[in-house]
């Protein structure tokens, strides 16, 4: 039974018990709408709505969206749950979201325990609250926290949620009886029946140059997408229309949203990204190895990041340098950022200094000895990558993880250094490591399935999507990315500017388009790689005359104030260069490219086109047999 009613005295008891989030299935609508028929005709004063298992209903089921929607909806069950003639009391533990909250809100009175959290995240899905929370939710707390609280998608503690009036009691101890006794003292108190939806809209001042304003703002934030616009277009009707009306408004909106194609990719991504670290094939009855301490070789960008990333997942780490020089300027960034997120208001100073305190530096390989895991993040050059893991294989205890950052390298030719290939693995993370989701985790020839398991759920655990990938010249990303900036070399040469290649991509969606990305990270670095191949390995020049000609006149990009675009020295900011066409036309002559006008299509499909061929190329290569990663 998903959902069961029962009587405690003078209480009746609703338990939602549909693992693994109490998704609101049709069975849980079903048997919510069965339960409070009971309430309704029983003498219970008051109810209680009460959710087995890990969390409070976490959301709609997402599965059922694109189908046709079995009848109760979701709306119906809240209409009833909000007009049964007695208080109906929400009793949130875990993770009260999106569909879970409207849930919530349509109840008379929410209480939650402390470590609760409360949210409306449809936006992360290309939605917006389809039952009743773009109406319920400014009711409460008014347009502008309402903006924020919808458009930005995040969690809110039950204490940050109680402040906001969006639940009514933050409950210590265990939740069961503590609910219980709050309903019996809201009965006793005599409380009303209060209904959100019979409040109006508090809008001091919050006006319709205020929507049109956040709106602006939004696009900037949010470029391109649909969902956050729908949404403000909700609350500012829930400021002037009738509930009802409001309600209705906000069906049609969400429908829309349903069927758009960017909330099926988004749903399809929420999906993706639950299935990559799952590995086909593999025993189910395989166990990870315990990890209880982490060793970092190289304090750099990337060892930093990844020593941040284990920090601030609670686990304890060792960060190795060759000398102390290096370890304190690596320990200097760390400390850096730290400081960027506190300042940014996302990190208590507090939590900030638990989490640096979890990383000791140190020179000296001993201190790696009692690892169960050491990644190496050192310079990517195999020599180098052989000494570290050959040290590693002599200090390192039986049973320890080794595992390579390496971006190209064949990590196969990595675990055969060591005497231990079964324990070594490629976990690639990318830059800056403390942000980016994606991990690749490399699989080599004679890595051990316990040592994948292990390294797919503690990616799980330190917060990152992780993919499986085979071993090949940029597992994944970057060999997907090279096909992709290869395509921007080529439009470039037949004549389309630096300018007209990134602004088609970033109106399609991208965060910087793949000119701008050159800049941004150096020129100099692929220059830098290409001398190391010969001719036959480097491809067509016309791939990347262009790049060379500009490091060549020392357009490195931002860093030199000039590379694919002119960079203002105070604000970074980018113009189109005429010097550079100069460059492009004069490499397109040397090269007998005729140039010519392309269309903004065929820029986009070329790009787009460049990434998917790839992706099959990679999924042919047994690289992987899921779109989402999954290798055989
Ligand atoms: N529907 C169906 N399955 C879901 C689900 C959902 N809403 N949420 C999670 N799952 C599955 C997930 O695929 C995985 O399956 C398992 O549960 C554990 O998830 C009408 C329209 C709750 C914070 O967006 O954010 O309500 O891989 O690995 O890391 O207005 O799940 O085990 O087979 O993520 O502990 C709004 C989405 C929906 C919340 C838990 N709600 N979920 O995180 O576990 S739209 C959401 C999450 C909606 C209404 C609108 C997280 C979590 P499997 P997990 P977790």
């Amino acid at each position: 039974m998903t959902v069961t009613y029962h009587r405690e005295q003078e209480l009746g008891i609703i338990t939602v018990d549909n693992p693994p989030v109490n998704a609101l299935s049709h069975a849980v609508r079903q048997g919510l709408n069965d339960a409070l028929a009971q309430a309704r005709n029983d003498d219970s004063e008051a109810v209680l709505l009460f959710c087995a298992g890990r969390t409070f209903v976490a959301g709609a089921d997402i599965t059922e969206f694109g189908k046709p929607v079995q009848s109760p909806s979701l709306q119906q069950v809240n209409e009833r749950l909000e007009s049964l003639g007695k208080p109906v009391v929400a009793a949130i533990h875990g993770t009260a979201l999106g569909g879970g909250f409207e849930l919530a809100l349509c109840c008379h009175y929410r209480c939650a325990s402390p470590s609760a959290a409360v949210g409306l995240p449809e936006v992360n899905l290309g939605l917006l609250p389809g039952a009743g929370g773009t109406q319920r939710v400014p009711r409460l707390i008014g347009p502008q926290a309402a903006l924020d609280m919808i458009t930005g998608g995040q969690k809110i503690t039950a204490t940050d949620a109680a402040g906001l009036g969006l639940i009514d009691r933050v409950l210590e101890g265990e939740l069961k009886p503590a609910a219980i006794a709050y309903a019996r003292e809201l009965i006793a108190g005599g409380a009303p029946l209060r209904r959100i939806r019979d409040l109006s809209v508090p809008a001091p001042g919050f006006n319709q140059n205020a929507f049109d304003e956040y709106r602006k703002q939004l696009g900037k934030r949010k470029r391109g997408q649909q969902a956050p616009q729908k949404i403000v277009d909700c609350i500012e009707a829930a400021t002037r229309l009738t509930f009802d009306e409001g309600l209705a408004f906000e069906r049609e909106r969400f429908t829309e949203c349903v069927a758009s194609e960017q909330s099926a990719a988004l749903r399809h991504i929420f999906f993706a990204e639950r299935t990559a670290p799952k590995i086909r094939g593999l025993d189910t009855a395989v166990q990870p190895r315990p990890i209880n301490r982490v060793g970092i070789i190289g304090a750099g960008t990337m060892g930093g990041g990844i020593a941040m990333v284990f920090a601030n997942a609670g686990i304890p780490v060792t960060l190795l340098e060759l000398n102390d020089e290096g370890l304190q300027r690596g320990l200097a960034l760390i400390d850096k950022n730290y400081g960027i997120t506190i300042g940014k208001g996302k990190l208590s100073e507090q939590e900030a200094a638990a989490r640096q305190a979890r990383i000791s530096g140190s020179t000296d390989y001993h201190s790696l000895a009692d690892a169960d895991l050491v990644i190496e993040a050192v310079f990517e050059s195999m020599d180098v990558k052989r000494q570290v893991f050959s040290k590693l294989d002599e200090v390192c205890k039986p049973g320890a993880i080794l595992a390579t950052n390496t971006s190209y390298l064949d990590v196969n030719e990595i675990a055969a250094t060591t005497t231990r290939p079964e324990d070594v693995v490629g976990m690639h993370f990318f830059s800056p490591a403390n942000v980016m989701r994606l991990l690749e985790v490399v699989r080599a020839d004679k890595t051990a399935d316990d040592v994948l398991a292990t390294a797919m759920s503690l990616g799980k655990r330190i917060g990152k999507v992780p993919v499986l990938a085979g071993v090949c010249y940029g597992f994944i990303g970057n060999r997907m990315l090279r096909q992709y900036g290869r395509e921007a070399q080529l439009c470039m040469i037949e004549g389309a500017a630096p300018e007209q290649i990134d602004r088609v991509l970033t109106s399609f969606g991208m965060a910087m388009g793949p000119l701008a990305v050159g800049d941004l990270a150096g020129l100099d670095i692929g220059y830098k790689a290409r001398q190391a191949l010969t001719a036959e390995q480097k491809g067509d020049p016309r791939t990347y005359c262009i790049a060379d000609a500009l490091v060549e006149q020392d357009r490195l990009g931002q860093k030199t104030g000039a590379g694919y675009y002119r960079y203002d020295p105070q604000t970074r900011a980018r113009t189109p260069d005429p010097e550079v066409l100069e460059i492009i036309q004069a490499q397109a002559a040397q090269h007998g490219v005729q140039q010519r006008e392309l269309s903004d299509g065929e820029i986009l499909d070329r790009h787009l086109l460049a990434l998917i061929n790839e992706g099959f190329r990679i999924l042919d290569s047994g690289g992987r047999d899921r779109p989402t990663g999954q290798r055989y």
